[in-house]
């Protein structure tokens, strides 16, 4: 089946110049890409983007990580699209634990462990379908996305907008 799935290059990958290995590795799915963009982390998107893990001892320091405080201030985000999509990403991807993680996968490659004791794995992806609609809605708007994955609705928001001063 079908389906879609959130990946954030985190803060680490990107200081490490590691987008392009990244990406690379993803292409092996042969999924589709169907958004990204680069964005800043804000505390209030860490919190609800890891708030399954708020009462872990490591919190504090899982928000500071993705929102870049040791790294860029910035993750790369993207939606990929085609069968079985989740599953594939996360198998690229490797286990959450660098070091536990197969060696050729990209957070056995490219993921270490910090002194303050965080996981610097380099990339997220969605675990699950509820997770993925819950991480993409999160992340982008339907109009960031090329494919119309989940229903929307119009509404006007009466509110200013920034254009370019042509
Ligand atoms: P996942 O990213 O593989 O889905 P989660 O359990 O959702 O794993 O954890 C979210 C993130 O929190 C991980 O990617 C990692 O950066 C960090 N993390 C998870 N477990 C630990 C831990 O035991 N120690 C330190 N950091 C952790
Ligand atoms: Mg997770």
């Amino acid at each position: 089946m079908a389906n879609q799935t959130l990946v954030l290059i985190k803060p680490d990958g990107l200081k490490k110049s590691l987008t392009g290995n990244v990406l690379t590795r993803l292409s092996e799915t042969k999924l589709e890409i169907i958004g990204a963009k680069i964005a800043r982390v804000s505390r209030k998107l860490a919190t609800e983007h890891y708030r399954h893990m708020k009462d872990k001892p490591f919190f504090k320091e899982l928000i500071k990580y993705i929102m870049g405080h040791y790294h860029k201030e910035k993750v790369m985000a993207l939606v990929y699209w085609g069968e079985d999509a989740i599953k594939k990403v996360r198998k690229v991807c490797g286990s959450t634990n660098p070091e536990e993680a197969d060696t050729v996968s990209i957070r056995g490659q490219y993921g270490r462990i910090t002194t303050k004791g965080v996981y610097e794995n380099v990339i997220h992806a969605s675990a699950n379908a509820k997770d993925a609609k819950r991480e993409i809605c999160l992340w982008f708007g339907p109009d960031e996305l090329i494919a119309d994955i989940y229903p929307t609705k119009v509404q006007n928001i009466n509110k200013k907008t920034r254009i370019w001063a042509r």
